[in-house]
């Protein structure tokens, strides 16, 4: 289990209250399928995915973003507890979804440029270190269920 000091908890909950689902979500999902576009197989049901603008407009991505940003957010709210807490979703991106899981390392690296193009002057070095830290952590906890 991760451990976390006050100052990581403060600089993680303080730049999540900023943060809007969808917005936020929905760009960091577009740019993930427009960056490693590989990715995009996973969303063939999405409709438009043709052009770089075509996914950053796409309402379906940006529901999807939304979606999957908002269960990220459980993990702000319970630092302590992440790998119980996403246990069920890496059984379904396993059993179910069969999203290889370096697919969420990805995301999480677009997380965060997505979060410092967004918050600049809050994204502190230090800021930074604890929402990588964070998005490490999700990363192993979704990965943990595949067999
Ligand atoms: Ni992911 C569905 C959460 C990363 C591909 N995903 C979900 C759902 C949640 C979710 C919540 C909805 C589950 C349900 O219907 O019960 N996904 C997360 C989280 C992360 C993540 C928290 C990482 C932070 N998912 C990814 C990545 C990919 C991915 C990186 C692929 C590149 N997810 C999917 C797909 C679905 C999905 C595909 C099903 C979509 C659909 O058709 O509804």
């Amino acid at each position: 289990m991760e451990q976390w000091s006050a100052e990581e908890k403060q600089f993680i909950t303080d730049l999540w209250s900023k943060v809007n689902v969808e917005e936020i979500g929905g760009e960091s999902l577009a740019r993930l399928m427009i960056v490693y576009p590989w990715t995009q197989r996973f969303f063939t049901s999405f409709g438009n995915l043709s052009s770089a603008n075509a996914i950053l407009h796409n309402p379906k991505v940006h529901a999807h973003g939304k979606k999957v940003l908002t269960a990220f957010g459980d993990a702000v709210k319970d630092l302590d507890h992440i790998k119980a807490n996403f246990a069920h979703l890496s059984e379904l991106h396993c059993e179910k979804l069969h999203v290889d899981p370096e697919n969420f390392k990805l995301l999480g690296n677009i997380l965060i440029i997505v979060l410092a193009a967004h918050f600049h002057k809050e994204f502190s070095p230090a800021c930074q270190a604890a929402w990588q830290k964070l998005v490490s952590a999700v990363a192993h906890a979704l990965a943990l269920r595949y067999h």
